[in-house]
């Protein structure tokens, strides 16, 4: 299914620009782990650019947006800078976080991003916390928190769905439903295959659509956004993603079926809304290969301010 032509074109060129960012950014974070110049364990979202830039794109800098383990394209849709980003990673001073949090640490207060996390589900209170500070003080302003399906599982979901729907805070619970926790399949942690019907008996709304059509996930967030905002609660996005690398950098992968390259060309968001955005005549030929560019670009400069920037003086020397 597409519905790329009822999203505006200058959002969806908007969204095609920010997937090539983060896809670029996270190609390069992949070999530079390889190289050993970025460290830590590494966790990539290749194939789930599109509900990040979907859902951040529509956001404010003073809106909180939470993420777990894999959060690197929610930073960066929400206006991370990719040097101090990068910087991060590569565990520099001059990263969003002077190089002593890395991967699963990575905040960026300035633009609302509110932190990643290696506690699986461990933001989804956190993200209630702000959403109840905004209600207090009477502002619009919204908590979006991301998260995979394996958090559905722990106990704080449940209770956070509870309190976010009792208090109706302007919480948007936003699930990348990736069919696996770590290299378990999801029908061998639950019963329960849609989380969207984990929260059935509460009174919120809930929608799952496929998260590599970007413009349906722009257009479902939107609608939830919108109330949210109005003061009318909290929502459910369950995203059905694809993740095309294994769950860490280095992960053998040896737990599912590798996709084949015929399915992911299917698959692949950025391929898909370019696919849509030529035939909708509202993507010329040439600009495709013309973001990538760009993205790649703006990537490599990042890599190239981080390099130059010092390691953290707390980092004893043999680390270096
Ligand atoms: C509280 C907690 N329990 C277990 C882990 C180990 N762990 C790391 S990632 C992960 C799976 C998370 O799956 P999901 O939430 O679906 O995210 P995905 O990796 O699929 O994006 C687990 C169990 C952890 N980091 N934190
Ligand atoms: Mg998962």
């Amino acid at each position: 299914m597409t519905t790329a032509v009822t999203v505006d074109a200058r959002v969806l060129r908007d969204l095609l620009a920010t997937m090539w960012r983060i896809r670029a950014f996270e190609e390069q974070v992949g070999a530079l782990k390889r190289a050993d110049e970025v460290h830590g364990l590494i966790h990539l979202s290749i194939g789930g650019e599109g509900v990040a830039a979907a859902v951040c794109r529509q956001l404010r800098d003073d809106d909180a947006v939470y993420s777990g383990h894999r959060a690197h394209g929610h930073a960066v849709a929400k206006g991370a800078p990719l040097d101090r980003t990068m910087a991060e990673l590569m565990g520099r001073d001059g990263g969003l976080c002077q190089g002593m949090g890395g991967s699963m640490h990575l905040v960026d207060v300035a633009h609302g991003f509110l932190g990643a996390t290696g506690v699986v589900g461990g933001n989804i209170p956190l993200a209630l916390g702000s959403a109840l500070a905004a209600k207090q003080r009477g502002t619009d302003v919204v908590a979006v928190v991301f998260f995979g399906d394996g958090a559905v599982q722990a106990g704080l979901f449940t209770e956070s769905v509870n309190l976010a729907t009792l208090w109706r805070l302007p919480v948007l619970l936003v699930c990348e439903n990736n069919g696996f926790a770590e290299f378990t399949p999801r029908s061998a942690h639950t019963t329960v295959e849609r989380v969207g019907d984990v929260v059935a008996p509460y009174p919120l709304p809930r929608q799952t659509v496929d998260g590599n059509e970007v413009a349906d996930v722009w257009s479902a967030f939107s609608a939830l956004l919108a109330r949210a905002r109005a003061g009318e609660g909290p929502a459910l996005l369950e995203c059905l993603t694809h993740r095309l690398r294994g769950h860490y950098e280095g992960d053998p992968d040896r737990y599912r079926e590798a996709v084949s390259t015929e399915d992911w060309q299917r698959k692949d968001p950025i391929l898909r809304l370019q696919r849509a955005g030529h035939d909708a005549g509202w993507l010329p030929a040439g600009e495709p290969a013309e973001l990538e560019k760009r993205a790649r670009a703006e990537v490599e400069d990042a890599v190239t301010w981080a390099r130059s920037s010092p390691f953290p003086s707390a980092v004893p020397e043999e680390l270096r």
